[in-house]
């Protein structure tokens, strides 16, 4: 069975191919299948000691065990194979929706609806699926919790469990048909331009779940290698980033800009902490994406108060946009890949995939513990045949009072054939 996306409205919605089996079908088939092990299970307990009937029956008893052993392992697998039809029928192979713990809204969101006027000539698509990611059925517990809710009324506190669920790979998480808190942001809003660096007041957060409760607190916090101190839009160095470099390899937005001949309108910051590269961009009316989870603090709060756009999604997740759209896209930390090597190519091929020929990939002060991650990623950068605009690969101890082995560069993507 194969499946396409489709774009709905604003969500996407995942169609699977008509089986050729229905579900009355199936239905036959097991009654004529449970028909046809029971007889064989009575036949073996009723005919067997008529047809040997001069032997002692204790004697045989083993040959009737074995035999209904095997019908037994009949009736089994015959069953497996029923359970593996019903889910194939549902669409769902990874959630066993019939567990008694599944909530009922959880099913009623994953159930396939038949369209309405039958089958789509285009598409050859009967029925409308909703998506929800595979590795779902993994956290099965999380999940039921976030499912569990009351329809129509607030949802509970529990962004923190929607997070732990994306970052186990449940992403896309199901739909709710309950109401996500609100917060009056009204007259604590600065208008555009004036709001990309004024302070964002405490008030437009709900801080629920994080361990600080205003911004104050988080200034003093190191909140990962790409937001250091990013916060604080007064006192920090978050206002000079991007315009003014501390060392080789930081690159600032106008030459980076320049190397793109005036061709950059859109962009992409993978891992971009608060959003200050998208500010600093705006004002350079190039528009960015900024896509960031909301670890350990309201990040995407912060980028949308500065009248930026958040993306709330990891990095595990298939880039949400078409080929060949973005004019630049950047990464700093955010492109180390966490580890194996072949999930860095994963994400670095999505990001390929995004930029449009001609484009600019920023890598900015990428991290590299020893020299074979430095092979594996100069290794890869080559495959992708980028032109060399700059590269530098040196030392930064921006942040910390280690020295890191970094490397910064931007690399215009070829024409491919
Ligand atoms: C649903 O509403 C009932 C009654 O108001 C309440 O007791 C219950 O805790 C709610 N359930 C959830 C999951 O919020
Ligand atoms: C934050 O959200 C929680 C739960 O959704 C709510 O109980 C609380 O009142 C909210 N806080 C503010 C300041 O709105
Ligand atoms: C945020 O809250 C802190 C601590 O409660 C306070 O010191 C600070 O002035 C507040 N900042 C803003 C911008 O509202
Ligand atoms: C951005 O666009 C505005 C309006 O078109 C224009 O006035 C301004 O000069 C532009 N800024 C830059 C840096 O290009
Ligand atoms: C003792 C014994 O094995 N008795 C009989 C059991 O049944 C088979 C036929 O299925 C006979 O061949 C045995 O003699």
């Amino acid at each position: 069975m194969g499946s396409v996306s489709l774009k709905i409205g604003d969500g996407s919605a995942r169609f699977k191919k008509a089986s050729l089996c229905s579900s009355a079908l199936i239905n036959t088939l097991m009654i004529f299948s449970v028909i046809i092990t029971n007889l064989f299970a009575l036949y073996a307990f009723t005919a067997s000691p008529h047809t040997h009937h001069p032997h002692p029956l204790h004697k045989n008893l083993s040959l009737i065990s074995e035999q209904v052993t095997l019908i037994l392992r009949e009736i089994h697998s015959s069953e497996k194979k029923l359970a593996q039809i019903q889910k194939d029928l549902l669409g769902y192979q990874s959630i066993d929706l019939s567990q008694p713990n599944i909530p009922n809204e959880l099913k009623l969101f994953l159930h396939r609806h038949p369209l309405p006027l039958g089958k789509d000539s285009k598409t050859g698509i009967t029925q409308m699926v909703s998506s929800i990611g595979h590795s779902c059925h993994k956290s099965s517990n999380l999940l039921s919790r976030y499912m569990t809710y009351n329809v129509s009324r607030p949802c509970p506190d529990d962004w923190s469990v929607a997070q732990k669920l994306i970052l186990r790979g449940c992403e896309p998480l199901p739909r709710r048909r309950c109401f996500a808190k609100t917060i009056s942001k009204g007259n604590l809003l600065h208008p555009f331009p004036t709001s990309l660096w004024k302070p964002v007041a405490n008030k437009t957060v709900n801080w629920s779940g994080l361990s600080c409760k205003s911004f104050e607190c988080l200034n003093g916090k190191r909140l990962g290698r790409d937001c250091i101190g990013c916060f604080d839009l007064v006192n920090g160095y978050e206002n000079d980033r991007f315009v003014k470099s501390r060392s080789k390899s930081d690159f600032v937005v106008d030459e980076v800009l320049a190397l793109g001949n005036g061709g950059v309108r859109i962009g992409l910051d993978v891992g971009g902490g608060s959003g200050s590269f998208a500010a600093v961009m705006a004002e350079r009316n190039v528009t960015v994406v900024t896509i960031t989870l909301n670890v350990d603090a309201p990040f995407s709060e912060f980028i949308a108060a500065r009248g930026l756009f958040p993306l709330f999604l990891s990095l595990d997740h298939r880039l949400p946009f078409y080929d060949n759209v973005f004019d630049l896209v950047r990464g700093g930390s955010g492109l180390d890949g966490g580890g194996r090597p072949e999930k860095l190519e994963f994400l670095m091929f999505d990001i390929d995939r995004v930029l449009r020929a001609g484009g600019l990939l920023w890598m900015d002060n990428l991290y590299y513990v020893d020299g074979e991650k430095k092979r594996v990623l100069t290794r890869l950068i080559e495959r992708f045949g980028y032109k060399k605009l700059k590269w530098v690969m040196g030392d930064n101890n921006v942040g910390s009072a280690k020295s890191h082995a970094v490397l910064s560069a931007v690399l215009q993507k070829p024409i491919r054939e």
